[in-house]
């Protein structure tokens, strides 16, 4: 089980409650499909993923966004029990959408890079860095735990 320092728990739900989801979320999904273009192919229910003026345009992508923070919240407030709490949602994402889970890696990025760019550097210094990158290496294990 994954052990959280007081510092760390701080540390996260102070970045939780400093960032809107509905601005970060689109913002992070709308950077993973226009830094890593190979993961459109997930979304070709999405419509229009041509270039970014339209990925960053597309409302089915910012909706998609809002989906993920929602997620994510459940772990921020579940910190202790992470993969019980993504259980299912592994599941759908290896058995139903057949998603690579090295793609969790990289949204995970892209969500901390739209955080920082965000929170500006002070804020988000390297302490908080530490917590966060370790937060989202957690729920990235979580969603990867259903997959054999
Ligand atoms: Mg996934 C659906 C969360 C990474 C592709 N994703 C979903 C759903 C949630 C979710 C909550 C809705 C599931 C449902 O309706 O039952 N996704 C989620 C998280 C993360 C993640 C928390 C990582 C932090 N997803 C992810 C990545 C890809 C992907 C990296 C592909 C590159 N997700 C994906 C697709 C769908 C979902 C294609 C279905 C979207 C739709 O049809 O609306």
């Amino acid at each position: 089980m994954v052990e959280w320092t007081a510092a760390e728990r701080k540390a996260i739900a102070s970045v939780w409650g400093s960032i809107s989801a509905d601005e970060i979320g689109p913002q992070s999904v709308a950077r993973l499909l226009i830094v890593f273009p190979w993961t459109r192919r997930y979304f070709s229910s999405f419509g229009n993923l041509a270039d970014s003026a339209a990925i960053l345009g597309n409302p089915k992508v910012a909706n998609h966004g809002k989906t993920v923070m929602k997620a994510l919240d459940k772990a921020v407030q579940n910190l202790d029990n992470i993969k019980k709490t993504y259980t299912a949602l592994s599941v759908t994402h290896s058995e139903k959408l057949h998603v690579d889970p090295d793609n969790f890696k990289l949204l995970s990025e892209c969500i901390t890079v739209c955080i920082a760019a965000k929170l500006g550097p002070t804020v988000f210094d390297a302490y908080t860095h530490e917590a966060f990158y370790k937060f989202m290496c957690v729920v990235v294990s979580a969603l990867s735990k259903q997959y054999h």
